[in-house]
């Protein structure tokens, strides 16, 4: 699976920077402790290290087709790149790849730091896994572009199902914009269905827009909650809540047992107020512990449950094909905001007609006509 000398991560990428010590020290051959070398014929030899080429697309495709892990995290360095370059030939793989994804279970996890989505994760995961099935967990955070913090956390915290053989942890893409992120997101999650992966968990900390975002590209969502002390819905969010398809109450082990079994109550006593996230399904809340792994098989159970009544209904794919459309949406918005702030000539007249209207020379109105006609002549 792994190349003999390749000691990076499979998630790390293909061209070392440095800000990540990809590369481990070779050890000496022998005598630094006191041993002498091993007999050459006694050890095999190691084969040569190739240099890394850059694959072809069919080889992008058949590799991740084939389940071949270092293809299918090549392909997502591939899919996550900004190069234009490489944009072009991911968008050939993606198309080629298209034909075998979808069948998946797509289920977004949030919850606020804290809250137990990686401890959750790991146990949730390594259960499906001891199931038959395969996990590919994903995640939206831009926020860690900048730290980078979570990365390396997570992967320890998640140690276990890392280690699954059946399991596929990638950590979230780097990104300056939310949109950014979310596209290289969507499009990994593609790739991971096309290697047959087949429930997608896509974590978002629970902060900001990315809620909103991760909402968009699952089935089914998650929201990981905890008792606080005192209020329950303290810094509760009707918005976030009415994201939600069921809504699961962890922590609830030992002392905070009872407590969660309230909260559970007070939590259900709202949601009956709340307009639900999917028609025809009923959104309720539920406690268990990642730590004990008590009430980790039923939250599977209620998934499995949610995609037979939504798929029976329709509601399920009717909902991914709007997802699709939406996303579609987006990235027209994207692609044209960026071809217009990036356009040489309304660089140029930008800042004139800022200074025009903060200076109530011209109206708002008058500025953005004159913008508009700058870019749109461009070519002319
Ligand atoms: N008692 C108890 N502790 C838990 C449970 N789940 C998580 N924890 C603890 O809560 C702390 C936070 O858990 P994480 O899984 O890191 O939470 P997170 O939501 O991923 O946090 P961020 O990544 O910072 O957003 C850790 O110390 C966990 O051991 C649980 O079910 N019971
Ligand atoms: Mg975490």
């Amino acid at each position: 699976m792994n190349e003999p000398h390749d000691r990076k991560p499979e998630w790390a990428q293909d061209q070392p920077s440095e800000k990540f010590a990809s590369r481990v020290r070779q050890g000496v051959d022998g005598k630094h402790d006191g041993m002498e070398c091993a007999d050459d014929d006694s050890v095999p030899a190691l084969p040569s290290v190739p240099r890394r080429r850059r694959l072809t697309t069919e080889e992008y495709v058949q590799g991740v087709i084939a389940q071949n892990r270092t293809v299918l995290a090549q392909t997502i360095t591939l899919v996550e790149s900004n190069a234009s370059l490489h944009r072009d030939q991911a968008q050939e793989v993606l198309t080629k790849l298209l034909p075998h994804t979808g069948n998946s279970i797509r289920i977004g996890i949030t919850g606020v730091p804290g809250a137990g989505k990686s401890t959750f994760i790991e146990s949730f995961g390594t259960y499906l896994c001891s199931q038959g099935h395969r996990v590919a967990v994903l995640a939206v955070d831009p926020s860690s572009s900048v730290t980078r913090g979570s990365i390396l956390g997570d992967k320890t915290r998640m140690e276990q199902l890392s280690r699954n053989p059946h399991a596929f942890v990638r950590p979230s893409p780097a990104g300056t914009t939310l949109g950014g992120v979310a596209r290289k997101t969507r499009e990994t999650m593609l790739v991971c269905e096309a290697a047959g992966f087949d429930v997608i968990l896509v974590e978002t900390v629970g902060v900001g827009q990315s809620e909103i975002t991760v909402r968009s590209m699952v089935d089914f969502f998650l929201l990981l909650q905890i008792t606080g002390a005192g209020d329950e819905l303290q810094g509760m969010k009707k918005g976030v809540m009415e994201l939600a398809d069921a809504i699961l109450i962890n922590k609830a082990d030992g002392d905070n047992r009872q407590r969660a079994l309230n909260a559970q109550v007070e939590f259900n006593r709202i949601l009956h107020f709340l307009k639900p996230a999917t028609e025809g399904w009923e959104t309720k809340a539920y406690i268990c512990s990642a730590l004990t792994g008590e009430g980790i098989q039923e939250v599977w159970s209620l998934i499995d449950s949610f995609r037979q009544t939504t798929v029976a209904g329709g509601g399920f794919g009717l909902r991914r094909q709007r997802q699709s459309l939406a996303w579609m949406h987006t990235m027209i918005q994207d692609y044209l905001q960026s071809s217009f702030f990036n356009d040489k000539n309304v660089k140029e007249v930008l800042p004139i007609m800022e200074q025009a209207v903060s200076l109530g020379q011209i109206s708002v109105s008058q500025a953005v006509d004159q913008l508009i006609k700058t870019y749109q002549n461009k070519e002319k």
